[in-house]
Order: structure tokens, then C-alpha cells, then sequence
């Protein structure tokens, strides 16, 4: 395996710089148009849905890097992503982790609509239908709507007082948004986040959860059908039925407590400070401020802001193990780290940025070490997301091995913030390689670069827009291209 990785290695380095510039052109081009494409057949007319068949309704943080692709398209089309997520925000701020189409096929999706209906009998829920689901997930939305208002500046006046009055309308409910965070989801004032379900992570079944939900004991369930296994032919790239039986008993007992963040709270089995969630968070929250300078927000609003993502980086940095050189996540019931060396330990404090040199040299040394990008049997050179050195290493299954282009963006985002571009455009190159040659799946196996998962999945081709049309990032390509 390592002879053949190291073989294919070579032949990659080969190809490149056999291949002609206008030929890398040529395949930038046919990317950016299959990427427009898929974006297009899986519009639904003013959001988007996750995927065609597996996902068919709108998820919360897939819209935010949906609509961070679709800004270089139309930055008009990108702000009404965003608007129509947040058309469905409860009462006390909270960004659902799904809103439901009431067009998708029966039988499409479990949970659905239907089992999340009670939640629409919460005092804070949003009118219905469309019916929501009363989970979140990470906060990219400020990080997205920035993005916009940045492309409309480029392009013209037009566009640019139209993204600015887009701001102004979007900016309480982003406020709003992160008030929830720091305030419902951190009644500590830890500046952590805490989940009380692993879909709110979105690293739905990473190891970082096993822990915590090896201690769950499920009660009487009625049977569930799973519709996510027919979309695919191996069940083994889907969480398996121990991880759905918890997922689908955390969230009877999240009705039974009428979706109230206070009482489940006091009462759920499953309550997580999430790292990576919190990360994501830091920087919304730095993208949050320069939306409130645009917006000429007050002056108290913004040193909230400012506190927020103050105590937030503070929590992170509690979170560090020196030993393991990442950043962990923490289990409130069982009141103890989660010891597992995934990509959320190093992304976590990279995307939450402000890194002293000494804790950055760390970071990217696991990065680049054999437990994550390092390893010498990796297809292209991109951290799996979890490290094929844990136990609970699974190269296929969802997000407990395969590699994950959306992560990677983060990583290049972060990366590039870091002040690493050609580390950030390394990533950016191996992933776009990864994608040409497996198309705009879900997730990619490390070993074989098989493409798993949905494919013409919606944010794999937002990331795509976004890794292309990036002038920055191009410029920061070429400045490692020179250097090679
Ligand atoms: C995956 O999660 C959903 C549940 O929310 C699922 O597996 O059914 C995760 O990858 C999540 O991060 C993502 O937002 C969602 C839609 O792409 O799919």
C-alpha cells in the first residue's frame, strides 16, 4: 500500500508539471461550470438543498457555505440563501439545524418534517409550516454574509448598496443569533459551546462523540426506517444503527422536554462543549464585528461582540492538551475531555486564529505529522477526519475517516488568516485535485480517494466557487508556485 501511495504520489507530481498551464485552465473552467451546475439543479428557488436525493431539504451550515459560493455567482441569490434560513429563526435566536421542504418525496428523509412537527408547538418556535428542527449547527452565517457584501464591493455600486442594505436587514438576526450562543448554549459563560446532540456538531458520528454517547442508555423506541441507506449502495459510508438508535432516542428525549433549552439542560444525557462548533463561533463573531461597523451598530452592541469572541478564545485555549498538541472537546456529564485526535482538535484553534507561535508551530505540526496529512498512504495530501491512528478510524464511514472538502475550506481559511497561504494553498490545490478526479462528492476515502457520500453535494460545490474564484487566493497560489 505505502509502495503503490508513494507511486501515485510521484505520478501526481509528475502530471503536474507535464500538464500545461492553459490545460489547468481548461479543468479550472469545467470545475467551475459543473459546480455552477449542481448549484443550480439543487436550487429549490431561494435556498438550496443539501444534496438531490439524500439531503432534500435546507441545512443550517451548509446555506452559509452555499451562499459564500454563490456570492461570486450573484451575490443577490447568495444574501437570499441566508435570508430564507433566517426567515425560520426562533424566537430566542436560535438558527435551525434544518428547515423542511414541504415539496420533498415521502419518505426521503428521517426524521422529517412530521417527528420535528412538536417542535412547532414550542412558545419560541417560528410559525409553521415549514416545520424546523429545534437543533443548531456551527454559526458560519456572519462569516457567509460578510463574504457577500465583500463580493458586491468588488463588482460594482449596485451591488454593493444592495449587499449594504442586505447587512442592515440581516445584522439583528445575526446579533440575535450569537446572543442565543454565549447566553442559551453557554449558561456557564464558559465561551464554549454546548450541544446536546452530535447533528448539532455537524461531525455527526466523529469519534469525538463516542464517549459520551457509549454512556447514553437507549429506553423503548418505536422501530424508524433509515431512508438515508437507500440513496447509497454501501451502508458502511452512513453512521451504523447503535450510533442512529442514539441519535433518534437524544432526540425523543428533546421533545419530551418540549424543546426547552432550559430543561433540557437540566435533564439531557448528552451535553457536550464543542471546540470546533465554538471555534467556528470566534471568528463569526470577528466577522459579526466588522458587520456591525458597516451597519453603524451601537457601540454596546459591539463590545458584546467583542466580549463574546474574547471569552470564547479564552475557553478554547483551556481546552488545549499539551500532550496530544490539539485542542479537546468536553463532556459536562461525564466531567471530562474526549481524547480523540480529530480534525476538529487542530481546526478548532486554527479557525479560531490569534495562535501564539509556539501553539501554532504545534498545530501544524500534528497537521502535517503521519496521524493526520502526513500519512504515507494518503491519496492526496489532506487530514482525514478523524486520525487513522485512532481506534475509532474507519475510512469509509461519514465522518470518522473520510476526507471532507467543506472541513478543508475551513482549514484553508483559517490557514490563509493564520498567515500560512502556502500551507492554506497546498490544501487548496490537493482538494480541488481531489474533486476533479472524483467529482463533487460528500467525502472522499483517504486511502483510495474513492467518492463517498452524496454526490452533487451542494457545499463541496459552494467550496469549489469559492477555492476558483477567490482572487486572494489565487494570488497566494502563485506566491507557493513561485517558491516551488
Ligand atoms: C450531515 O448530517 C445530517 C443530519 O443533520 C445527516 O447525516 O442526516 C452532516 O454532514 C451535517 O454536517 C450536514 O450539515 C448535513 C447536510 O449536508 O449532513
Amino acid at each position: 500500500m505505502v509502495t503503490q501511495a508513494v507511486t501515485q504520489a510521484e505520478r501526481r507530481v509528475r502530471t503536474r508539471s507535464w500538464r500545461k498551464v492553459s490545460e489547468e485552465h481548461e479543468e479550472h473552467e469545467e470545475l467551475v461550470a459543473e459546480a455552477g451546475k449542481i448549484l443550480r439543479r439543487n436550487d429549490m428557488g431561494g435556498w438550496t438543498r443539501a444534496a438531490p436525493e439524500l439531503y432534500p431539504h435546507q441545512w443550517s451550515w451548509d446555506s452559509a457555505f452555499i451562499a459564500i459560493g454563490l456570492a461570486h455567482l450573484d451575490t443577490r441569490r447568495a444574501a437570499q440563501e441566508l435570508r430564507t434560513l433566517f426567515a425560520h429563526q426562533w424566537k430566542t435566536g436560535k438558527v435551525p439545524h434544518i428547515v423542511f421542504n414541504p415539496k420533498a418525496p415521502p419518505d426521503s428523509y428521517y426524521p422529517g418534517a412530521e417527528h420535528w412537527a412538536c417542535a412547532a408547538s414550542s412558545p419560541d418556535a417560528p410559525p409553521a409550516p415549514p416545520y424546523t428542527s429545534c437543533l443548531c449547527q456551527p454559526p458560519v452565517h456572519a462569516i457567509a454574509a460578510l463574504r457577500i457584501w465583500e463580493a458586491a464591493r468588488r463588482k460594482d455600486e449596485k451591488a454593493l448598496v444592495e449587499a449594504t442594505a442586505f447587512l442592515r436587514e440581516i445584522y439583528p438576526r445575526l446579533f440575535a443569533w450569537h446572543r442565543y450562543l454565549a447566553t442559551f448554549r453557554d449558561p456557564e459563560r464558559s465561551g464554549l459551546v454546548t450541544i446536546y446532540h452530535p447533528w448539532a456538531s455537524g461531525t455527526d458520528n466523529s469519534p469525538r462523540w463516542d464517549d459520551a454517547l457509549a454512556a447514553i442508555e437507549v429506553g423503548e423506541m418505536e422501530t424508524y426506517p433509515r431512508f438515508d441507506l437507500q440513496h447509497l449502495d454501501d451502508p458502511s459510508e452512513r453512521p451504523a444503527s447503535a450510533e442512529y438508535d442514539r441519535y433518534l432516542w437524544l432526540v425523543k428525549l428533546i421533545k419530551r422536554a418540549g424543546c426547552d433549552e432550559r430543561s433540557i439542560y437540566r435533564s439531557h444525557p448528552f451535553l457536550v462543549k464543542d471546540v470546533l462548533f465554538s471555534a467556528v463561533l470566534v471568528a463569526a463573531n470577528e466577522a459579526l464585528l466588522e458587520i456591525a461597523e458597516v451597519v453603524e451598530a451601537s457601540d454596546e452592541e459591539r463590545e458584546l461582540i467583542d466580549g463574546w469572541a474574547g471569552r470564547s478564545r479564552q475557553g478554547l485555549k483551556e481546552c488545549w492538551d499539551e500532550k496530544l498538541g490539539l485542542c479537546l472537546d468536553y463532556d459536562l456529564r461525564a466531567d471530562k475531555p474526549l481524547r480523540v485526535r480529530t480534525v476538529a482538535g487542530f481546526a478548532a484553534p486554527l479557525i479560531a486564529g490569534r495562535q501564539s507561535p509556539e501553539r501554532l508551530e504545534a498545530l501544524l505540526g500534528e497537521l502535517d505529522s503521519s496521524a493526520f496529512s502526513g500519512h504515507p498512504e494518503l491519496r492526496w495530501p489532506l487530514p482525514p477526519s478523524t486520525s487513522p491512528k485512532e481506534t475509532g478510524f474507519h475510512p469509509r464511514s461519514y465522518w470518522r475517516g473520510p476526507v471532507w472538502p467543506v472541513a478543508n475550506w475551513l482549514l484553508w481559511w483559517s490557514l490563509i488568516r493564520a498567515g500560512e497561504p502556502e500551507r492554506a494553498a497546498r490544501i487548496r490545490r490537493a482538494s480541488l485535485d481531489q474533486i476533479a478526479e472524483g467529482g463533487f462528492a460528500e467525502y472522499f476515502e483517504p486511502f483510495t480517494g474513492e467518492p463517498l457520500g452524496s454526490n452533487s453535494q451542494s457545499w463541496t460545490a459552494a467550496v469549489v466557487l469559492d477555492w476558483l474564484l477567490s482572487d486572494s487566493l489565487r494570488k497566494a497560489d502563485s506566491r507557493s508556485s513561485q517558491s516551488e
